[in-house]
């Protein structure tokens, strides 16, 4: 399946923490990285006050369903030392599956496509760098 991949961090080496999520997703037999969008530094949206982000959009094709996906992602997270503290705070590194081809998931804790993808530009700039490549 054609999945879409946000990406983003602020704190620590931003650029490093990213590079090293796209590496590890490489790395795994059930995707197969297609593009990587540029990183743009963005402020700060909701949240606490905290640091500006660096985000970025990453396609990939993958044999993994949106389950096995989203514990890879959080697998990736938890190795490159994300801590859940508060809601829309500071992370290392975040990884939200934006989109899955075209279906449709409402469950706790997997929706897809993402919620709030529509609003956020940093996720749409990124995002629209693929897609309209
Ligand atoms: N992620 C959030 C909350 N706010 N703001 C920016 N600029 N970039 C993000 O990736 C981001 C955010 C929660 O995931
Ligand atoms: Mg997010
Ligand atoms: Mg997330």
């Amino acid at each position: 399946m054609r999945c879409y991949i946000g990406v983003g961090s602020n704190l620590g080496d931003r650029q490093r923490n990213i590079e090293q999520a796209i590496e590890m997703l490489k790395a795994n037999k059930g995707i197969e990285v297609k593009k990587v969008s540029p990183l743009y530094e963005t402020d700060p949206v909701e949240g606490p006050e905290q640091p500006k982000y660096l985000n970025g959009a990453i396609e990939i094709e993958t044999k993994l369903e949106p389950k096995e996906l989203l514990d890879v992602i959080h697998d990736i997270e938890d190795l490159l030392g994300r801590k859940r503290i508060v809601r829309n705070g500071p992370r290392t590194i975040d990884l939200d599956i934006l989109t899955y081809g075209d279906k449709k998931i409402n469950e706790p804790d997997l929706k897809i496509p993402h919620p709030r993808m529509a609003e956020r530009e940093f996720v749409q700039r990124p995002l629209s760098d693929l897609t309209n490549a």
